[in-house]
């Protein structure tokens, strides 16, 4: 059964990949899993079909048959649960590459998206310049961190896995920033992932809803 994933139709990153249904084909285009993609405009994400669908009129969504999920963590491990290719065989490598993509998520993403949030949102409030470096500084911690923990190894553990793919995609929006810059083996690390043939097929195929979007 061919699954559908929802995206923006009008993505505010202008076709960079950025936003989360770029994890979700990535994904599927690991895993050789083709997919429709139903795309949703921020009116209709808030209207009560896709909210059935994501409680917090969200995307990305996935459907599969009877199966709908939010949460692209979660459609990530869903994917990578149901095909071979994301999450390695043997039990105890298994649950370390799950710990990565809990990692990914709910350890390094959060002080990235703090400072994206701050950038973008706090702008013009009177505490931005001396917030600013505090949240810059707590993504450098995490970074100085996972950065020692890579050191000069390709992955994360072993073989390429759900972990890399969710960090690679976490890591990925600093892209404007120019902190990943500061730690050669992370930059390294999110340019082996980008230089995979499957991130680049999902990275085209979001580019080309933007570049349809904007020559109707
Ligand atoms: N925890 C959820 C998940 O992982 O699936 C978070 C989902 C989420 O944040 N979705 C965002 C969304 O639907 C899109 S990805 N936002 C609309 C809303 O909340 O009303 C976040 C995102 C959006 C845009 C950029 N960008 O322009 O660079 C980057 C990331």
């Amino acid at each position: 059964m061919i699954p559908t994933i929802t995206a923006f139709e009008n993505s505010p990153d202008r076709g960079k990949g950025q936003a989360r249904d770029m994890r979700v084909r990535w994904a599927l285009e690991e895993v050789g899993q083709s997919y429709d993609v139903r795309l949703v405009s921020f009116s209709e994400m808030k209207e009560g079909a896709h909210r059935a669908l994501h409680p917090f009129g969200q995307i990305p969504t996935y459907e599969e048959g009877d199966l709908a999920l939010f949460e692209s963590g979660a459609i990530v491990f869903h994917i990578a649960e149901r095909h071979a290719g994301l999450l390695p065989d043997d039990a105890n490598a298994r649950a370390r590459a799950i710990t990565w993509m809990f990692a990914a998520l709910s350890t390094v993403e959060p002080p990235i998206v703090d400072l994206q949030n701050a950038v973008l949102l706090e702008r013009d409030k009177g505490w931005y310049e001396q917030r600013l470096p505090i949240v810059k500084d707590r993504t450098r911690d995490r970074l100085g961190e996972l950065s020692r923990r890579l050191g000069d190894a390709d992955w994360l553990d072993g073989a390429f896995s759900a972990g890399d793919l969710l960090m690679v995609t976490v890591l990925r929006r600093l892209n404007a920033s120019g902190i990943l810059n500061e730690y050669p083996n992370l930059s390294a690390y999110v340019a082996r992932g980008e230089a995979r043939p499957a991130f680049r097929r999902a990275f085209d195929a979001q580019l080309a809803v933007f570049t349809a979007a904007s020559n109707p």
